[in-house]
């Protein structure tokens, strides 16, 4: 039983202290190719990290001149779950574009 339930007999009477931990952020970062196209990256960027597309294309260029790019810090499922998104949608056009996530 954790520490923040006063009780009688069993009984809870109140809870004394609010929760009000945050989760733990991670950052979604796409890493540079050879075969990957442009438009597609910057598709990318537009529908599963909704960005505009002028700043689409900055993060693209980026990724493209740096070797990676941040593309947003979410939750763990959250981002777990964009980087599976680029990973299916990357496969399904033929390309080897890669997403990868780490602790904020
Ligand atoms: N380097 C790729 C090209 O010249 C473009 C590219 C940009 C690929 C960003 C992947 O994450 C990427 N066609």
């Amino acid at each position: 039983m954790g520490g923040s339930d006063r009780q009688t007999g069993g009984e809870v009477l109140e809870r004394t202290r609010q929760q009000t931990t945050r989760p733990e952020l991670y950052k979604v970062l796409l890493l540079n190719d050879d075969y990957t196209t442009m438009d597609f990256v910057v598709e990318v960027l537009e529908t599963i990290f909704n960005k505009q597309p002028a700043e689409a294309f900055r993060i693209m260029m980026m990724v493209h001149t740096q070797g990676k790019g941040l593309c947003g810090v979410y939750p763990y499922e959250i981002a777990e779950t964009k980087v599976e998104a680029v990973i299916s949608r990357a496969r399904e056009h033929g390309f080897p574009l890669k997403a990868t996530m780490e602790p904020e």
